[in-house]
């Protein structure tokens, strides 16, 4: 049996995707959550000097999508096809885009503090809405799930990440989205999700 050692922050962010699909997927596996104290011994020995990383029999594995996309592909998470694998990818990487957008203006300590509630606003009025309003189009083609007519690895991807971006946002971003709701729902209400989010440690985030 594989052995999977995931070492990422005490918080859900990039490395939630990666716990939803380990436990999902019913494997065993260390839940390695390093303190920031301890950041910069650990920070030279990854390839990136980033977290996560996934360790697979010993193998390093980073970068958190393909990391994702290869845990899919264990535990019949894929498409049935290139075009659905291609309409997974294609959603993963617009929850991506938003989710890049909010945290340049939700981590910026640079800009002065009215500029940063400007372009918050912005975001509420505009990017946000904008695709999100793409993703549930996506989504109200698919009975309850986000890519394509099956419960697919960018399903636990989007329910993570939408968390997350809740978080920085500091509301709920789906509340108007029927479709986007439901396939959040369906993730969320997973008996091994919900058996994990039980149990899951309090994150270090506020
Ligand atoms: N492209 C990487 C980005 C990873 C990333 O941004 N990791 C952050 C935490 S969310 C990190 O390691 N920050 C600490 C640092 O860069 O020193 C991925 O998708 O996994």
């Amino acid at each position: 049996m594989a052995t999977y050692k995931l070492t990422y922050f005490n918080f859900p962010a990039l490395g939630e995707p990666i716990r939803f699909l380990l436990n999902f997927g019913g494997v065993q596996f260390e839940d390695n959550r390093i303190e920031w104290s301890n950041w910069y011994q650990i920070k030279s020995t990854t390839p990136l000097g980033q977290v996560p990383i996934l360790e697979v029999d010993g193998e390093v594995l980073y970068q958190t999508i393909p990391i994702c996309r290869f845990l899919g592909a264990k535990f019949n998470l894929l498409g049935d096809n290139e075009m659905e694998n291609y309409k997974i990818d294609n959603v993963v990487q617009t929850i991506t885009d938003l989710r890049m957008k909010i945290e340049m203006v939700n981590f910026d300590k640079f800009s002065p503090p009215n500029v940063v509630e400007e372009k918050r606003a912005q975001l509420k009025s505009e990017t946000i809405l904008f695709y999100l309003k793409n993703l549930e189009l996506i989504a109200s083609k698919n009975d309850g799930f986000l890519a394509t007519k099956k419960l697919t690895w960018g399903d636990f991807y989007f329910a993570s990440m939408i968390d997350y971006m809740n978080w920085m946002m500091k509301e709920n971003l789906i509340e108007n989205f029927v479709n986007l709701k439901r396939i959040y729902k369906n993730v969320m209400e997973n008996d091994k999700i919900k058996t994990y989010i039980e149990k899951r440690p309090k994150p270090q985030m506020g």
